[in-house]
């Protein structure tokens, strides 16, 4: 094991900003070793609560989550936030107008990391998943990822915001009455709450807080949360693999060249289909 990065991991583990930075950059570069690294780093984590938050292209998003970081930070738990290429910038929880101003360059309690979206293909990408591992082992309570939605994502909690706006009433009132109308639960009796908040003035940010606590409860209780964790774990390998097996494909060192395949196929000597299995099992002959 690569014993930079293993120094790292531990520094990470044990909270020093420096090197969580460091090690979500190693990892989203895949640097040599990064992988190896990898069991140490997911065994260490797991008890992050992780908080997606997504919405429309300037709905607001950032302006709450800073909004968000502030409460959290109020109630004494450590924060972190991983962004996916927003436009706006983060203040890291110092909102203003607020009670509370947090400076995080001097707050280890507040990390903020914001993340481009080069070989995103919807979702989030594996990079993005990575930063909130590292957050995660680092001992963050909470960390929550902003990204940009459609808007018609089906949510454990829905919030208007800009709230201080004459429309957001009606908004608020036609997404309740489209929940009740549709029935929408998430799994097993979880009632889809609809908040407001004002992000610039903190405006109904404790009680999001509040019920975003509540649902971590509930999934808890309800045993929805290993449900979820079963799942995304299960998905998770079936990304990965999906990606390891196409990089496999091209790779020469299993005995097949990738574009003599190709040159096969595009002369029709070859199905795809055949093609593809010979460059994953080499080995075996597959006929068909
Ligand atoms: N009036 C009002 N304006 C708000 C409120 N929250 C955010 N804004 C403003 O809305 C604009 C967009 O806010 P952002 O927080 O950058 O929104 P975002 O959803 O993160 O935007 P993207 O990351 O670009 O998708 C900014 O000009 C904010 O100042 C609010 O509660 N009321
Ligand atoms: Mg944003």
């Amino acid at each position: 094991v690569n014993d930079r990065l293993s120094v790292m991991l531990k520094r990470a583990v044990m909270g020093e900003t420096v090197a969580i930075a460091q090690l979500i950059s190693a990892l989203e570069a895949r640097v040599a070793g990064s992988d190896e690294i990898r069991p140490e780093l997911y065994e260490a984590g797991g008890h992050a609560h992780v908080i997606g938050i997504t919405g429309t292209p300037g709905a607001g998003k950032s302006s709450l989550v800073n909004a968000l970081v502030a409460e959290i930070r109020r109630r004494g738990k450590r924060v972190a936030v991983v962004a996916v290429d927003p436009s706006s910038p983060y203040s890291g929880g110092a909102i203003l107008g607020d009670r509370i101003r947090i400076h995080t360059p001097l707050d280890p309690g507040v990390f903020v990391r914001s993340m481009g979206t080069r070989g995103w293909l919807g979702g989030v990408s594996r990079a993005t998943i990575d930063a909130v591992a590292v957050l995660d082992a680092a001992g963050f309570d909470a960390v929550i990822v902003e990204t940009i939605g459609v808007g018609l994502e089906i949510a454990d909690i829905h919030v208007v915001n800009k709230a201080d706006r004459p429309e957001a009433d009606r908004t608020a009132a036609e997404l309740c009455e489209r929940i009740a109308s549709s029935g929408v639960r998430n799994g097993n009796g979880w009632q889809v709450p609809v908040l407001s908040t004002i992000a610039l003035d903190g405006s109904g940010v404790s009680a999001l807080v509040d019920a975003i606590e509540e649902h971590l409860g509930w999934l808890h209780r309800s045993h929805e949360m290993d449900r979820r964790q079963r799942e995304s774990a299960a998905a998770r390998i079936r990304a990965i693999a999906k990606e390891l097996l196409v990089a496999r494909l091209e790779d020469p060192s299993n005995g097949v060249a990738f574009d003599e395949v190709v040159d096969l196929v595009t002369a029709r000597r070859l199905d795809p289909e055949t093609a593809a299995r010979r460059l994953l099992w080499p080995k075996t002959n597959v006929v068909g």
